[in-house]
This record gives structure tokens, sequence and C-alpha cells, in this order.
């Protein structure tokens, strides 16, 4: 990716368009910042060789100074992310639901930056906590930046923006001890929420297990409040946007996200990062939900409700294009750390709802991107940089970087006839809505229904996602210690399933104990929407999955060599743990360069597993507690395993039965066919009843 050779260079999309320029050093000498070379980079002036230091030693002054002021604050919220370059492209025209330009040109290929991130923790948390992920696109589009802020999971806690600072400072670390990092359980949280019976349904949501995806690559991503399209004509649609991933959504389990955040604290950022580099790039589809405000009007729930999704059985995705992600980003600072996203970053054809968190997300952004960033002039940083011409008279500001011409900076002005001139019939116009009424702090009675559609996501999952979700109940609240936050959730959570309530209650050891808690509308008895379960609709497929091979020095080259071929051809990656992290020999001799030594490489880090060591190896690795925990756990955390003669003696120390279940598979022969069919569903279920 560095760029040889040219003190400065540029990055190029996909489709050739020009993105930043990159600075090479390459064969330079060492220099200030003003230029001057620098002579020894070791050692500070000093009287003498054991005399105090000069303070005329600006080289030392210059360079301790830029390092003092390297780190910029952190997000308030999605401080831990990570991001990479791309580019979107629509299926066909749109000119029907929208005149945004960047959805017309079917052969046009628009920029595209797009983030991920944790809410809760710092930039330098674990990337599996239970969280909520962020699910950010900025678009290059000819017309201008539109910026596409989204998460995965398609709600969200509360449904006015005056609360977020709330329910932030009860998920952030407790001010007075500073922890929890990361976790949202704790005391301060549960009894937010518990008092907030709007975060009902998010609760569900970040309880199951679309909370600890098992990649960014495999996330789904939603715009969570309905939005506005309008066409050439002037008319309005409402929509609700979904990225789809092309892998299909799949997530860890709970055990597994608390062993990775050890085993591989970047462990999301390392998949996406290893993915582009491979070459085998991540892929969403781009669809809108497209309704009317009659339509609307006859949901029963409130569209402008952020705490409230559309079904699909309501209203159908309309594809719109696809994303692909194609190129790491050259600086995690420079591209990652500064782009700023701001939801109220739109382009003509696209207008924002009533949802009055959206509103007040409108103010937000900027706001905190002029302290994160520090400057006005923050959209001249590479990154922010609209790729379309842009022209106004906005000056000055810290690190302006543009060096404007010419004596007149006012319009409308009689002085400079080339100086911008406003664009009435192309320029961003808002849709006319009209809009009356007194002036209140009210919520509208449409908003309150805050159970049915927790119930709506709790019936339309798997018998398996729901022993998740329970389980995320049970650990959360049995982080609270005060027993009155368990009792209110224990109350709620009978307004949303009886059984539910029950299992948590049967878990936390409090059977019996819940409030008594009396809804402000009665409770509706959704029927289930089989697209809000992941692994209803999730594609039998190992693509983008990794195959980890437990094995030894000498292992069989031709055992090798199927396994290898299986990942090519499932689109998998296959990587190796050996005990020792030196190179290993086949049994013809080819050398073969373990990806992992078997501390470091815990079979969490992979989807499905292999255990095939060499006959005398596997004396040595019988005595090993990482090697006997790496199948333990493969079989805790339902994972297909297969395994080779020389491994049986392993298992039976595990206490793992080679013939438990179709997830523990012999491969001995080198036929991988029952293993392969067995991975493709991703887990054995079954295996925790
Ligand atoms: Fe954000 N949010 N948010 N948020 N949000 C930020 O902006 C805020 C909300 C989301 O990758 C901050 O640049 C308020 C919903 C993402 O850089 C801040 C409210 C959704 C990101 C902010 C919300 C989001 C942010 C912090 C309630 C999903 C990461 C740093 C009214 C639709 C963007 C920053 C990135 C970041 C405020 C609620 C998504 C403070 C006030 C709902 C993905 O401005």
């Amino acid at each position: 990716m560095a760029k040889k050779g040219n003190p400065a260079s540029s990055s190029k999309t996909g489709n050739g368009g020009e993105l930043h320029q990159t600075v090479s050093r390459d064969g330079q000498p060492l220099t200030t910042n003003q230029g001057v070379v620098v002579s020894d980079d070791q050692n500070t002036l000093t009287v003498g060789p054991r005399g105090p230091q000069l303070l005329e030693d600006f080289i030392l002054r210059e360079k301790i100074t830029h390092f003092d002021h390297e780190r910029i604050p952190e997000r308030v919220v999605h401080a831990r992310g990570y991001a990479a370059h791309g580019y979107f492209q629509a299926y066909k025209g749109n000119g029907k639901l929208t005149k945004a330009a960047f959805l017309q040109d079917p052969e046009a290929q628009t920029p595209v930056f797009c983030r991920f991130s944790t809410v809760a923790g710092s930039a330098g948390s674990p990337d599996l906590a239970r969280d909520v992920r962020g699910f950010s696109v900025k678009f290059y589009t000819s017309e201008g930046n539109y910026d596409l802020v989204g998460n995965n999971i398609p709600v969200f806690f509360i449904q006015d923006a005056i609360k977020f600072p709330d329910l932030i400072h009860s998920v952030k670390p407790e001010p007075d001890r500073d922890f929890p990092q990361a976790q949202s359980a704790h005391n301060t949280f549960w009894d937010f929420v518990s008092l907030n019976p709007e975060s009902m349904h998010m609760l569900m949501w970040i309880m199951s297990d679309r909370a600890i995806p098992r990649s960014f690559r495999m996330m789904e991503g939603f715009s969570v409040h309905t939005f506005r399209m309008i066409n050439r004509k002037g008319d309005s649609k409402f929509v609700k946007f979904h990225w789809r991933p092309k892998l299909g959504t799949f997530s860890v389990i709970w055990p597994e996200a608390v062993k990775i955040n050890g085993a591989d604290p970047d462990f999301h950022r390392r998949d996406l990062w290893n993915a582009i580099e491979a070459g085998d790039f991540p892929e969403w589809e781009l669809s809108v939900q497209v309704f009317s405000e009659d339509e609307a009007n006859g949901f029963d729930f409130d569209v402008l409700d952020p705490t409230k999704l559309i079904p699909e059985e309501l209203v159908p995705l309309t594809p719109l294009g696809k994303m692909v992600l194609n190129r790491n980003v050259d600086n995690f600072f420079a591209e990652t750390e500064q782009v700023a996203f701001c939801p109220s970053h739109v382009v003509p054809g696209i207008d924002f709802s009533n949802d009055p968190l959206l509103q007040g997300r409108l103010f937000s952004y900027l706001d905190t991107q002029l302290s994160r960033l520090g400057s006005p002039n923050f959209h001249q940083i590479p990154v922010n940089k609209p790729k379309c011409p842009f022209a106004n008279f906005q000056r000055d500001g810290h690190m302006q970087m543009e060096v404007s011409t010419g004596n007149v900076a006012n319009e409308p002005n009689s002085l400079d006839d080339g100086s911008p001139r406003e664009d009435p019939k192309n320029g961003f116009t808002s849709f006319p809505s009209q809009e009356s009424g007194q002036k209140l702090r009210i919520r509208p009675e449409s908003f309150a229904d805050h159970y049915t559609q927790a119930r709506l996501f709790w019936v339309s999952m798997t018998a398996a996602e729901q022993r998740q979700i329970v389980g995320g109940f049970a650990f959360e609240l049995g982080k609270c210690d005060q027993v009155k936050i368990r009792t209110r959730m224990l109350g709620h959570l009978q307004q949303i399933d009886r059984d539910l309530a029950e299992q948590v209650a049967d878990a936390l050891g409090m059977k019996g104990s819940a409030d008594k808690i009396k809804p402000k509308v009665p409770v509706g008895d959704p029927q289930p929407s089989p697209p809000l379960s992941q692994y209803s609709v999730a594609p039998q497929s190992l693509a983008g999955k990794k195959i980890g091979l437990l094995t030894t020095d000498g292992v069989d080259a031709s055992f090798h060599q199927s396994l290898v071929k299986l990942a090519e051809q499932e689109q998998a990656t296959l990587e190796i743990v050996t005990p020792k992290a030196g190179p290993i020999k086949t049994s013809k001799g080819k050398t073969v360069m373990p990806d992992h030594f078997l501390a470091g490489g815990p079979s969490v880090l992979f989807d499905c597993v292999v255990v095939a060591p060499t006959a005398s190896q596997s004396e040595t690795l019988i005595a090993d507690a990482d090697a006997i925990d790496w199948i333990r756990d493969a079989f805790g955390h339902m994972k297909v395993i297969g395994f080779n003669d020389a491994a049986k003696p392993m298992f039976e120390k595990a206490s793992v039965a080679i013939d438990a279940d179709e997830g523990v598979v012999d491969v001995s022969d080198g036929n991988f066919d029952a293993f392969t069919t067995a991975a493709k569903k991703h887990r054995i279920w079954d295996r925790e009843c």
C-alpha cells in the first residue's frame, strides 16, 4: 500500500478516482518541520557530555512539543472504530424515488469511506464488547458529501435526543470509580434503562448476539430513523435504510466473546484489514423500505419513533445498489480518527423526518466535530473533503489550509463576477412539509407502546437465539448488585413475554420477584418476522469464515492440501496452529509457516476447527493444557470439529466424545464432505440443550 519513490503520491479508488495525497519520505534526509536537516537525532544539546540541557535546542523542543500534542479528544461515544475505503454503485436509476445523483447511474462508482465502531468503550477497548455497532458511511458524491450514520441494530434506546447524555453517562464507566470499561453490565446502565421502558425493544437486540458480531463483514446496518427521499418533480416518500452483508449476518456467542477479548482484542479490525489485504473485499447491499405518509399513518406504530422498526412483511426492501470496501487506510489517525460524520450532511434528493432523536443528532455531530477536531475547517482534512468542487465565502479559522484570493469575501457582491453564486434550480431545497402546532415539551401518544415490538423481536427468534438472549439478560443483571433494579427489569420482561421473564428470573435465582408494571397501552401479540432472526435466514456457507487446523511438524501433506483446497473452494480462510511458532515441515518435506502458536491461537479465533497432529506429536499435545482447552472450547462453543486418528486420545482427555453429534467428524481419510456440510450450519446449536 505504501507509495514508494515519490515525496507525495495519491491513492486511487477502485474506479480510479483520486482520494487523497499520501506523503512518502523515502530517500529524504530527516528534517525539522521547518525543513532544516537534522544532524543528530539521538542526543540532546547539552553543556559538556554530562552537563545540563540547553533551552536553545529547538530540535528537541519542536519534536517533544509535537509529541505532547499528538492526541486529540477521542469521540465521546463510538471512540473505538475501524474503517476502510471503497465504492458505492447503484444497480439502476432510481429517479422515481429520488433525484440524488449517486443513486442514478449504474455505470458510476461513488467513492465511500466506511467506519464501524462500538459505542461505550474507549478507543483502546476490546472489539467484542457487548454493544451496538456504529455503521457510518460517507459517500463522496458529485453533489457533495452524504453521510449515512447508522447502527447495526434498527432501533435505539431512547425516543428523544434530550435523554442521550443520560443514557451515555449511565453506560460509560461509573464516574467515581471509572469502571467498568466497555460494558453495560453494571448498576447505572440497568437503573437508567429500567426506568425508561422505551428502551425495552433495544434491550432485546442488545442482549441478543447481534451485539457481538462475528465480523464487521457479517453485520447489517440500519438508518434507524425514517428519512425522506424526494424526486425531481418534488414528490416525497419516507424511507428507512438497510445495509445487508453479502456474507450473511453472523455472530459469536457470549462465552466466545469473553475469551476473544483476551486472545485478540483487535479481532474485528484485524478481520477487516486482513480480508481487504487478501483481496477478499466485503460487500453490502443498500436497500430502502419506501412508504408514503398515508401508509405511515395506517401503521400501528409511529414511523417517527426510533424505538420502532418496520417489519419487512409490512414494507419490503427495495435494493438500490452495493457498497464494496476495497482499500485499507494508509494512516489510521489521518483517516479513521479524523473522519467526521454528520447526519446533517445530506445531498439534494434526501431529507430529514421529524424523528425527535434525529433532529437532535442534526445539531450534535457538527458541534462534536468542532471540539474533537478543533477547527471549523475540519472539512478540509483530506478524508472529510468533498471530491466535488466547493466554494463559498467562509474564511479563516484555526488551521485554514486554503489560500483564498481576491478582495471579495461577501455575497451578494458586484465586484467579482466569477465568485460563487446561489443556484435556486439545482441547489439543496428542503421538502416543504406543512408544520404547525403549539410549542410543547411532550411525547406523542403514538410513541407510548414500549413492549409490542420488543415481543415481536422475541417471537421472531429461533430457540437457540432465545437462549442467548436469556443468557445475556442473566449475565448483565447478575452484575447489578441492586436487587431493586433486577426486580424492575423482571417486571418489564414479563410485559414482553412471560416465558422470557421466567427463564431470566430462574437464571438469576429470583423466581417470583418481578415488580408489577402497568403498560400505558395494551401489549400486542405480533406474528413472527423471520428477517429479524439471524439464523432463520442465514446462508449455509463458509464464505468469509476461518477454519483453524491444529497440527504438528510432519503433518500429512495430502491431508493439509485437501484442507487448503477446501478453504479455497468455500471462499474461507485456513489458518494453521502449531505447538511452537517456528515453521513446520509436511510429510513430503514442504515448509509451512504456521499462522499461530498454540498458546497464542486458541480455538475461539476460528469458526470451525480440525485437530490433526501426527501420532508421535499427539503424545506431547495430550500433556498440553492449551491443546486440550482448544478442543474443549471448540466443543463448548458449539463448533464443528474434525479430527484424525492420532487426535482421539486428546478428545478423550478433553471429555469430548468423538461420536457426540454430527459436528464431531472423523476426517482421518482426508474426506471433508461431512465436516463441510456440518460447518456450513455455523454451529451445532443443539449441543447446548
Ligand atoms: Fe450518535 N454520536 N448520537 N447515534 N453516532 C456520535 O459524533 C448523538 C445515535 C452514531 O464513526 C458523536 O463524531 C446524539 C443514533 C455513529 O465517527 C456524537 C444522539 C445512531 C457514530 C453523537 C445519537 C447513532 C456516532 C460522537 C441522540 C444510529 C460514530 C463522535 C440524539 C442511527 C460516527 C461523533 C463515526 C457518533 C451524538 C444517537 C450513530 C457525540 C446526540 C440513534 C455510528 O455527535
